[in-house]
């Protein structure tokens, strides 16, 4: 049951997409809205004037703990930390986040997928399979459209396929998705949930109101999904790539099959699929799951996945210049999203790493960057901290900056190597954000191609080199 916002008072923490999209929204329901933000007034010049405009009171340059007092409800960003403003503690029965909001609102089924890497990639080729599969298909959540705005386009039959963060999942209420998949689970911000529990824990929390006739999609290659196995209510169903499960998705001489209790079905030629990597093979049977468990014909699966373009800034093809190929995997923030990197290509890589630290252990890096690696080239606030904890793995470049980074490993690359920015950091110490950080990486690498001689996309021949 959604809650009633009529004239009620609703503060909305956080003016970004989520806290812009949620205002709006509260709005259009009758409720008396402020919005505030720790941002000034100058910051954000451009979405103030529409919002006072439209009804919407807007507090700027800090939270001030009077502003919460009186509220009836207040949404918070994902962004916020629920433990940075103390005074929020004691509103904390009043709280809860822009996805919990939009799932009280919602009227189709949710399909989320969350998971510490691949979940942009799985989201969108999900969307991709249910939208083939003659269901009307919304797709958004950490993706980038907030979910609140997807609920005035949605109707009953909407399927609404959501990537989900820790961030949101740990204001949740009552958010239900009918299918809930865990594609895996390393350490990732541990700058905000400190310990690697409390992580799993928000994740987790995607099981949390499932019931027995949901699914919930796991990763049984993952000893921390298989852990997670007992969260959940809804009916397991899983998927590997190194064994074959009673009910999932599974590899059997280089092919796709899903099996459950209405037998085994084929899907499609694992060399079929268009994107690079070990782990994208893993984000295929996952989205295999969800489209078989919501009744999408095997062959319109496989042409989804067959036409499936990679997601930008996730080992984004950018270009081939004098024989080396450029790859933009700046969504790659963490240090096991730079493995899963590393792993797609077997070897000749110029690898740019560093940017915000989010309390990544660059150590893990060290094996693949002997085997793999020519030099790495580091950038940004984190550079220190990796510097010394890859030490003696390959050649270090201090670069500095992104741009500096990329000329001199296109100096240093010869006909053959792989300049892959793929950073394991947070991009909030250079850039606005990591799609920021990609674009200005293709940019400066078009550049250098338009010295140069770009050449046309290597296509499957450079990107599909599945390694198992
Ligand atoms: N702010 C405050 N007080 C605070 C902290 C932040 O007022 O204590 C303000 C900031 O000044 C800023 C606003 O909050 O104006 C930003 O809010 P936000 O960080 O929640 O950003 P949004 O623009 O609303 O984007 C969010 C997600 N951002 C985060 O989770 C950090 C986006 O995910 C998501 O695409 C978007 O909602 C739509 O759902 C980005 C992300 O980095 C891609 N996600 C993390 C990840 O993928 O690793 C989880």
């Amino acid at each position: 049951m959604a809650i009633e916002l009529r004239d009620k008072h609703v503060l909305i923490v956080g003016l970004g997409k989520s806290g812009l999209a949620a205002a709006r929204f509260v709005k259009a329901k009758g409720a008396r809205v402020t919005v505030s933000d720790t941002k000034t007034l100058a910051e954000l010049l451009e979405e103030i004037p529409p919002l006072l405009a439209e009804g919407i009171a807007v507090e700027t340059g800090g939270h001030n703990a009077r502003t919460f007092e009186n509220q009836d409800l207040i949404v918070i960003s994902p962004g916020v930390p629920l433990d940075t403003l103390p005074f929020l503690a004691k509103h904390r029965e009043k709280v809860i986040g822009e996805l919990e909001l939009a799932a009280q609102f919602f009227p189709g089924r949710i399909i989320a997928i969350t998971g510490s890497n691949g979940k942009t990639t799985t989201t969108a080729l999900t969307g991709q399979v249910i939208r083939n599969g003659g269901f009307p298909t919304l797709v958004g959540g950490n993706i980038g459209t907030p979910a609140i705005s997807l609920v005035e386009e949605a109707t009953e039959d909407t399927i609404a396929v959501l990537e989900v963060s820790s961030f949101q999942l740990e204001t949740i209420r009552t958010f239900r998705p009918h299918i809930a998949v865990l594609l895996n689970l390393t350490p990732d911000h541990l700058d905000r949930h400190q310990t690697f529990a409390a992580y799993r824990d928000a994740k987790a929390r995607i099981f949390e109101n499932q019931q027995k006739q949901d699914f919930a999609v796991l990763n049984a290659d993952d000893p921390s999904c298989v852990e997670l196995e007992a969260r959940t209510r809804a009916q397991v169903i899983w998927f590997s790539r190194k064994r074959e499960p009673n009910r999932g998705a599974y590899v059997d001489q280089g092919h796709i099959f899903f099996r459950d209790s209405g037998g085994q079905r084929e899907i499609m030629p694992v060399s079929d699929i268009p994107l690079p990597g070990a782990h994208n093979l893993e984000n295929v049977l996952a989205a295999v799951c969800a489209g078989v468990l919501s009744d999408v014909e095997p062959r319109r699966i496989s042409k989804s996945v067959r036409e499936f373009q990679a997601v930008e800034h996730r080992l984004e093809y950018v270009a081939s210049i004098g024989g080396v190929n450029y790859y933009n995997d700046s969504k790659a923030t963490n240090v096991d999203a730079t493995i899963k990197a590393l792993e797609s290509f077997p070897a000749n890589i110029h690898l740019i790493l560093g940017g915000k630290d989010k309390a990544g252990d660059y150590r893990l890096l060290k094996d693949l960057l002997r085997q793999r690696v020519k030099c790495v080239y580091t950038i940004g606030a984190a550079a220190e901290k990796i510097e010394s904890q890859i030490q003696g793995a390959t050649a270090v470049v201090h670069a500095e900056t992104l741009e500096h980074a990329i000329r001199r490993a296109a100096e240093a690359a010869q006909s053959g190597d792989i300049v892959l920015l793929a950073p394991a950091c947070a991009s909030f110490d250079q850039f606005r954000n990591y799609e920021h950080r990609g674009a200005v990486f293709k940019q400066v690498v078009r550049s250098l191609g338009a010295k140069g001689e770009a050449e046309a996309n290597p296509g499957k021949a450079g990107a599909n080199q599945v390694h198992q």
